[in-house]
C-alpha cells in the first residue's frame, strides 16, 4: 500500500494530465451515422455527443419508425455489456428510454446528475419523483412504490407495468446527488459507498429473478446516465472496472480502461480532473481495504514523472 501511494505521488498530476491529453487526442474508432440521421438528431441531447454505430443500443421497431436512442453498450470487468451508458432522457425520448429498459431487462438505473443544476436542465424528469405516484410513458405505467433516502443518494423502487403484455417488473432507480455541479468529489468515499450499494443491489435483483432470467449469471446491463452520458457516467464506470480488477487480480490500469471504454462510448471521461479522480479514488479504496497487497499499476500506468 505504501508503494502504491508513493508511486502515485511520484507520478503526480502532471504525468496523469499528459496521459489524459494523449487519450483525448485519439480520434474516435468508428462512425456515428445513426446519430447523425436527420430523423434522429432531435433525439440527441447534445449535438456534439453522438453514439458509435457498432455499440449503440437498438430499440425493437415495434412501436416507432426508428430504432435509435443515444445509448451505448459498454463492457465491464470480465463482463460483456455490463453497462448501458446513455444521456439524460429528453421529454421526447422518455418512451424510448423505458422501452430500452424493458427490452434489455434492466434492473438498475444509476443517475449521476441532478435534473437541474445551476439553473440548467440537465435531464428530463422521466420517472415519478414522489412516493406512490404513477406516470405513463407510452405503453408503460411507472409507479414509484417507495423511496429510501441516504446521505448521498436516493433509491426509488419503481414498478414497471407493460400495458401491452400485462407483465410487471421492478426496477431500482439510484439518484446520486452529491456529485458537484462541475468538477469531481473531493473525497471518493461517498462514491465508493455508492458503488458498493449498487453492486449489492444488482446481485440481489439478479438472484430474485431466479430462473426467469435466461442470460448470464451477472444479469442484464446496468443503465448509467448523467446529462450527456460521457463525463460522470464514464468516471463511474471506469472506477467500477478498475476496482473490480483490483479486487480480482490486484492490478489497475486506468489508461487502458478509459481507452477501451472510448471505443464503445466515445468521449468517455470529459475532463482531466475526472481522470485524475479515478486514480485518487483507487488509492482511497486501497487504503480503506488496507489488507490488500500493494497495488501493481500496469505497464501503461507505470511511467513516472522525472521530478
Ligand atoms: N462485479 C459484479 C460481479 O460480477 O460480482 C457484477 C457487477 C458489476 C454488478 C457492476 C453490478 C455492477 O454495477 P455497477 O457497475 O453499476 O456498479
Ligand atoms: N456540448 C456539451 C458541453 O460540452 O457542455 C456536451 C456535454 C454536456 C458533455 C455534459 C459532457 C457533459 O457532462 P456529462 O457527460 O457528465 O453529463
Amino acid at each position: 500500500l505504501h508503494d502504491l501511494v508513493e508511486h502515485v505521488k511520484r507520478k503526480k498530476k502532471k504525468g496523469i494530465y499528459q496521459e489524459y491529453e494523449e487519450i483525448r487526442k485519439e480520434p474516435p474508432t468508428g462512425t456515428f451515422d445513426y446519430s447523425k440521421k436527420l430523423a434522429n438528431q432531435i433525439k440527441n441531447r447534445y449535438s456534439d455527443v453522438l453514439c458509435l454505430d457498432h455499440s449503440r443500443v437498438r430499440l425493437s421497431q415495434l412501436c416507432d419508425t426508428s430504432d435509435y436512442i443515444n445509448a451505448s453498450f459498454m463492457d465491464g470487468y470480465k463482463r460483456r455489456n455490463a453497462y448501458i451508458a446513455t444521456q439524460g432522457p429528453l421529454p421526447k425520448t422518455f418512451v424510448d428510454f423505458w422501452r430500452m429498459v424493458w427490452e434489455q431487462m434492466v434492473l438498475i438505473i444509476v443517475m449521476t446528475t441532478r435534473v437541474v443544476e445551476r439553473g440548467r436542465v440537465k435531464c428530463g424528469q422521466y420517472w415519478p419523483l414522489e412516493e406512490g405516484r404513477t406516470e405513463q410513458h407510452g405503453c408503460f405505467l411507472i409507479r414509484n412504490t417507495h423511496i429510501q433516502v441516504f446521505q448521498d443518494f436516493k433509491l426509488s423502487h419503481l414498478e414497471l407495468y407493460n400495458t401491452q403484455s400485462g407483465e410487471r417488473r421492478e426496477v431500482c432507480h439510484y439518484l446520486y446527488v452529491s456529485w458537484p455541479d462541475f468538477g469531481v468529489p473531493k473525497s471518493a468515499t461517498a462514491m465508493l459507498d455508492f458503488r458498493e450499494h449498487v453492486i449489492q443491489r444488482q446481485k440481489t435483483a439478479v438472484q430474485n429473478l431466479g430462473t426467469s432470467w435466461n442470460g448470464r449469471p451477472e444479469g442484464p446491463p446496468v443503465v448509467v446516465h448523467c446529462s450527456a452520458g460521457i463525463g460522470r457516467t464514464g468516471t463511474f464506470c471506469t472506477l467500477d472496472i478498475c476496482l473490480s480488477r483490483l479486487e480480482d487480480i490486484g492490478t489497475v490500469d486506468v489508461c487502458q480502461t478509459v481507452r477501451r471504454m472510448r471505443t464503445q462510448r466515445a468521449f468517455s471521461i470529459q475532463t482531466w480532473d475526472q481522470y485524475y479522480f479515478c486514480y485518487t479514488a483507487v488509492i482511497e479504496y486501497a487504503q480503506r481495504h488496507g489488507k490488500l497487497s500493494p497495488v501493481q499499476w500496469s505497464d501503461s500506468d507505470i511511467e513516472t514523472d522525472s521530478e
